[in-house]
């Protein structure tokens, strides 16, 4: 008897050995910081993920660009370096350019339009992302992008020569087309670039204005509803083939959840941002006619510029998504 009891301790104490030696842990990188309701979103994931498969799988969450810098983030996972990751998916522009058709002016102009955009594009990057051995979890969008600047804007001639922060190609792309002179700067990157003197204003979201404390660089937001574009979540094939199928299917379930409470955050993040903005002192209005007229403009050879590169199953996905919506124009509304 007593030696079954220690037989059968032995037993137990055996499997939870191996399943602890089986439990997957997993590194994440993402370049924004903790004060980015995207990285809420994210590490709550991570926290859901941990609970949904108990402990099977844990995800730590590196923020900041803390372990591994932006640019570095989806070639790390390709490699296997880290396991999973988010970017700002219109970085990944040179790849190919439906991975920014979420930064053109008069795409998608609301929550619900950037939502279908992602429905309608998400099977054409899932692909692309395939054939590098990458799996998309989900996308987020960020509150529709506006401009910054340490003077009221209401003259388009204001842009000549004003060195614009902006975070992608195409948005520096959107800055010289007005006449402004665009520097690419990380979000990390923002209060030392304005207090280094290196920009004068910068090309951001509502957020990530009230995250980088906006207040101590400029005093003008122009909410211009740009674009609104989107951070994805990303994971190793690789490593998500060594998950058992129960531990797989827990985590895309987190996923699916994760893309939908990020974007209600988004949506509520961007209110109470603005509010933010406007508490420290921020003033906060809309373009007047001919700063808009000079937006559009400027949109309209960004979208040229872009159809010139896009190849014809990204013009496919754009125009599945317009007959969705309803809208023609590459115009803004
Ligand atoms: N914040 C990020 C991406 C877009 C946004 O609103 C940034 O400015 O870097």
């Amino acid at each position: 008897m007593r030696i079954r009891a220690t037989q059968s301790l032995l037993l137990i104490s055996a499997c939870a050995f191996a399943s602890s030696v089986q439990a997957a842990q997993w590194t994440m990188a993402t370049p924004y910081g903790d004060a980015s309701f995207h990285t809420q979103n994210t590490k709550q994931f991570a926290k859901d993920v941990a609970e949904t498969t108990d402990g099977e799988l844990t995800i730590t969450v590196h923020s900041g660009g803390s372990l591994v810098a932006h640019g570095e983030i989806k070639p790390s996972v390709r490699r296997g370096t880290i396991d999973a990751g988010e970017v700002f998916l219109s970085v990944l522009s040179n790849d190919n350019p439906i991975f920014e058709v979420d930064t053109l002016p008069g795409v998608a102009g609301s929550y619900d339009e950037a939502f279908a955009l992602w429905q309608a594009t998400r099977p054409m990057i899932t692909e692309l992302f395939a054939e590098e051995g990458l799996i998309p979890l989900y996308a987020v969008a960020w509150p529709s992008q506006g401009i910054y600047t340490s003077e009221p804007l209401t003259d388009p001639a204001q842009f000549e020569g004003l060195r614009v922060r902006a975070p992608n190609i195409n948005t520096q792309r959107f800055v010289s087309n007005l006449g402004g002179s665009p520097t690419e700067t990380e979000e990390s990157d923002i209060p030392t670039a304005f207090s280094t003197g290196r920009v004068d204003a910068m090309i951001t979201s509502s957020s990530t204005g009230n995250a980088m404390t906006a207040w101590d660089y400029v005093s003008d937001y122009t909410d211009a509803n740009l674009w609104l574009p989107k951070n994805i979540v990303f994971i190793s094939q690789r490593s998500f083939d060594r998950l058992d199928e129960e531990t797989q299917s827990a985590l895309m379930d987190a996923a699916a959840r994760a893309e939908e409470r990020g974007w209600e955050a988004s949506r509520e993040d961007n209110q109470m941002s603005l509010e933010a903005l406007e508490e420290n002192g921020i003033a906060v209005s809309t373009p007047n006619e001919e700063v808009s007229a000079a937006l559009q403009r400027a949109g309209d050879a960004l979208f040229e510029d872009w159809r010139s590169r896009a190849d014809d199953e990204a013009e496919q996905a754009l125009s599945d998504y317009r007959e969705q919506v309803g809208r023609e124009q590459a115009g803004r509304e």
